[in-house]
């Protein structure tokens, strides 16, 4: 027996080259490239009982991508994006599901992923340069690399108001959704809530529900996505020019595979901005209505009136009741992750839908029957909490890391989350995070992939250097927070609160916790890190004895 692993509570534990934490998107991907490419020993886990991640448990009614799927899907296996075929251009969950599912199978993952195992914790043995982790199953297990892709919108927001246990109904989180059906059909059905989870919720059970009243505390700006199937003309110029296709992809802002406008709103006179917001909104999609129609909207406030005015009379002009019109409408700035739904406002002209502001009158419990606020009881049979999620920090700080020195994640996160690119945090060597704090704000597979790819480098980096171990300098990663901080406050998007900067959880701090560039930006980024030998980067070798 090892004497360092004795002391460590290690004697039990097994050893592997790498560990990989979750399995969605990213964490599928990961342990394809570093057990299947760099042929390390890996193992994977999964809180689920499936792969799938965001997908696996976000099966709401109404669940679906809203990114165009050429660009919502992986890129580095031609003859999978060939053979695959998606139904439509915003998919719905299940099929999402099944594409991810087939990637596991088509690679042989799931013989190295443990399902329904939560790690727990997470120690950097200074010692032996290994990470020990213990699970939720006591299992003990040591890996010389760690890489999480435990998701930026996965830990959930799960409000508690006074007397929620008394509910004599059902309720759901939006992203803990049961595997069957549910059914609504005649049931007063309360959701609260109102992002992308919310609209898409509401918009879906509305014609079923017996009575659907929206609890609404925020109004957005929500724009119609058209669902609809995929454009042949799109797929065949992919198919002529996979790789300009998704280099375009990678050198854009949004990486979400759509032409991004390079003309700045004021360049153009009111009629052409009408046209322009009106041709977006008969094609649909959030991020093109606020990507693809000028290229200033989130940095010019000139630019976020003109579209802001422009949604706010598409409300006035769907909405029939007055009354709910002026409720449903923001006056904030258009500035937080845009949401895309179909038939959302028109949703409110129903006879079985309505609104309630509760930032008016906020909620102040729930009864045995329904909901409680200032001003009324609403009767339900079910309540859909669709609440969002502690987004970015909420999954790293689950798992109880720690680096050198003991050195706690939480102590080192508690003012605001630090890292290297989104990468990698100092203290805490050979652990990659995709999409950490400070990552690329971006459509995610791309970036998951180019990421992974960015981490597989870095790995072969530290053998082919006959090391043992990577982790960022301190100076780096204080640089690259500032760089972040200063590229958000040229946008417009620190002026509203979200989950983007962690104001929707309460006591949570608020703050940057993107880099704002966009992908292109981000490429440039960690490319430079590489090609630059690693400068940033601080290596070592494997303690001597160990
Ligand atoms: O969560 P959210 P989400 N009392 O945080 C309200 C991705 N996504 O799950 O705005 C009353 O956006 C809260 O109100 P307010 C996407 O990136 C993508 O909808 O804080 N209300 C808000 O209305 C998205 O941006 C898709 O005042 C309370 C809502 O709950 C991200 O996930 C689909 C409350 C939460 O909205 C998060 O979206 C779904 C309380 N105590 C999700 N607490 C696609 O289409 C919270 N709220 C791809």
């Amino acid at each position: 027996m090892n004497e360092v692993a004795a002391r460590h509570g290690t004697a039990n534990a097994r050893d592997v080259d790498a560990v990989v934490i979750g399995a969605g998107f990213a964490g599928l991907y990961a342990l394809h490239k570093v057990r299947n490419d760099l042929g390390l020993d890996v193992q994977a886990f999964e809180q689920g009982s499936d792969v799938g991640g965001t997908w696996y448990w976000n099966r709401y009614p109404g669940a679906r991508s809203d990114t165009e799927v050429t660009a919502y899907c992986y890129s580095f296996d031609r003859d999978l994006f060939d053979q695959w075929q998606w139904s439509q251009r915003y998919p719905r969950q299940p099929e999402i599901l099944s594409y991810l599912d087939m990637f596991a199978d088509r690679y042989d993952l799931r013989r190295s992923i443990a399902f329904d195992t939560t790690v727990e914790s997470a120690t950097f043995n200074e010692q032996t340069s290994r990470w020990e982790l213990r699970t939720d199953k006591g299992e003990r297990w040591t890996a010389q690399f760690l890489i999480e892709g435990v998701g930026l919108l996965s830990s959930v927001n799960l409000p508690r108001f006074p007397g929620q246990d008394e509910f004599a109904g059902q309720m759901y989180h939006t992203s803990r959704w049961p595997h069957h059906p549910v059914d609504f059909r005649g049931k007063r059905v309360g959701v609260i809530g109102t992002g992308s989870s919310g609209v898409q919720v509401i918009t879906e059970i509305a014609p079923a529900a017996g009575h659907l009243t929206v609890f609404q505390r925020t109004p957005q700006y929500i724009v119609p996505a058209r669902h609809g199937p995929l454009d042949p003309e799109l797929l065949a110029k992919i198919d002529a020019n996979y790789g300009e296709y998704w280099r375009s992809v990678l050198t854009s802002i949004t990486a979400f595979g759509f032409d991004e406008s390079a003309v700045p709103a004021a360049t153009a006179s009111e009629e052409e901005r009408e046209a322009v917001f009106e041709r977006q909104w008969n094609s649909g999609g959030g991020f093109q209505f606020m990507f693809a129609t000028f290229s200033d909207i989130g940095t010019s406030r000139e630019a976020n009136n003109a579209a802001t005015a422009f949604i706010r009379k598409k409300i006035s002009q769907i909405v029939t009741d007055p009354e709910t019109a002026a409720k449903l409408t923001p006056h904030d700035l258009y500035a937080k992750r845009p949401i895309c739904c179909d038939d959302y406002y028109e949703t409110f002209n129903r006879d079985n839908v309505s609104l309630v502001d509760v930032k008016a009158s906020p909620i102040i419990e729930i009864t045995a029957r329904g909901i409680r606020t200032e001003d009324a009881d609403y009767e339900q049979d079910a309540i859909i909490f669709a609440t969002g999620f502690d987004a970015v920090t909420g999954n790293y700080l689950k798992i109880d890391h720690r680096g050198r020195s003991g050195l706690s994640l939480r102590d080192k996160w508690a003012q605001r989350p630090r890292t290297h690119l989104g990468l990698m945090t100092a203290g805490f060597p050979n652990m990659f995070m995709i999409f950490g704090p400070m990552g690329p704000f971006t459509n995610q597979p791309p970036a998951h992939e180019a990421q992974v790819n960015w981490i597989a480098d870095a790995i072969r980096a530290v053998s082919e250097r006959g090391l043992h171990v990577i982790e960022p300098g301190q100076d780096a990663e204080d640089k690259w927070i500032v760089t972040c901080d200063e590229i958000a406050y040229g946008t417009l998007f620190p002026e509203t609160n979200s989950w983007i900067n962690g104001a929707n959880i309460p006591g949570k701090p608020i703050t940057v916790m993107f880099y704002m560039a966009g992908m292109g930006a981000y490429m440039g980024q960690i490319q430079e890190a590489a090609d630059g030998d690693y400068e940033d980067f601080l290596f070592d070798k494997q303690p001597v004895g160990a």
